[in-house]
């Protein structure tokens, strides 16, 4: 069999790598399945292949220029704004979970099809993802093929690196110039998520950190993981408390959730239903047109930072 492999790897026009020679069809395989072999590899490539991947982008990432917490429906479309309107910048995403998603990767999503309130469908026009138009309102067939194809957009960036089964554990901090209590944030905390949920019955296991001048934190309503920045503000004495996530109120909750988008305190911004716990907004249920686009105002306000 030939061993050929690819030899020409170019950034395409939209920055992605692209082979361009030797590339096998899978047609070449068909009935040939009597002399099938893959070609051979050592076990230690394949570990050298992803560990020294791997701890090249914590090496490249330790110095970020923003880090979105949080790969979430809200997080994903932050990252997908940011990695298209400026390769330029290095971006980390954290994520604690194994697989990204967040809610809408079916956690909160049991009834498959996927609802997006306009004019949130702009968004599924950019990236390409069909919809059934109800009116005023769009149907995606299923959640997954929203996120799955956002995040295929999203991880397509080169500049953009998703850590998952990584945790923020905390806030890198600095005080302001003013000199008056305030803070601004200038990073985070990572572990890996098995260790942070260990600290309990293990002696401190001490965590990694990404300094960066913005952390765009998306970290979903109060739960187990839930609301992280926010919560860590308080116990900061950065906000006095927490509003509380309100009951559900659809028309209310989306309206509210993009409007309140911003930076909360200097260098964090905040979007999605994380949001709700730091207002006291009400939650909107399965209707995911305001997680896009408090990610797509998210991104604009880091891109302000970014101009100034
Ligand atoms: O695992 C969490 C999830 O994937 C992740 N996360 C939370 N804390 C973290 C931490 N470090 C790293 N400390 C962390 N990652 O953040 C992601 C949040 O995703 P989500 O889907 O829960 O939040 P979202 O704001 O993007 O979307 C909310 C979706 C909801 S909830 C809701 C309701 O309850 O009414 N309605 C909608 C549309």
């Amino acid at each position: 069999p030939s061993t050929a492999m690819p030899t020409k790897a170019t950034n395409g026009s939209n920055g992605h790598v692209k082979v361009t020679d030797n590339v096998k069809v899978l047609e070449d395989l068909a009935d040939k399945w009597d002399t099938f072999k893959f070609d051979h590899i050592r076990e230690s490539q394949v570990s050298r292949a992803m560990t020294r991947r791997y701890f090249q982008d914590l090496d490249t990432y330790a110095e970020s220029d923003i880090v979105i917490v949080g790969a979430g429906s809200c997080g994903l479309s932050t990252a997908y704004v940011l990695g298209k309107a400026r390769p330029d910048l290095k971006i980390a995403i954290i994520e604690a979970s194994v697989s990204p998603g967040g809610g809408a990767w079916l956690g909160g999503q049991l009834f498959s099809a996927m609802v997006m309130r306009k004019p949130a469908d702009a968004f599924l026009s950019e990236l390409g993802v069909p919809y059934e138009d109800e009116g005023n309102y769009v149907v995606v067939k299923h959640a997954a093929l929203f996120t799955s194809t956002l995040l295929s957009r999203v991880l397509g960036f080169p500049n953009i690196k998703l850590f998952n089964a990584t945790a923020v554990e905390d806030l890198i901090t600095r005080p302001s110039t003013s000199n008056d209590g305030k803070i601004r944030i200038a990073g985070v905390v990572t572990n890996w998520t098995l260790v942070t949920m260990h600290h309990d019955d293990q002696s401190c296991m001490d965590p990694n950190t990404i300094n960066a001048p913005l952390v765009i934190s998306t970290t979903g309503h109060d739960g187990p993981f839930g609301a992280f920045s926010v919560k860590r503000l308080v116990s900061m004495q950065q906000i006095d408390k927490l509003g509380g996530m309100r009951g559900l109120d659809m028309n209310t909750a989306e309206d509210a959730i993009v409007k309140r988008t911003r930076e909360v305190v200097p260098g964090l911004i905040v979007g999605g239903m994380e949001l709700s716990e730091v207002d006291g907004a009400n939650r909107m249920g399965p209707t995911f047109g305001a997680m896009a686009l408090s990610g797509v105002k998210a991104a604009e306000e880091a891109l302000k930072l970014f101009e100034r």
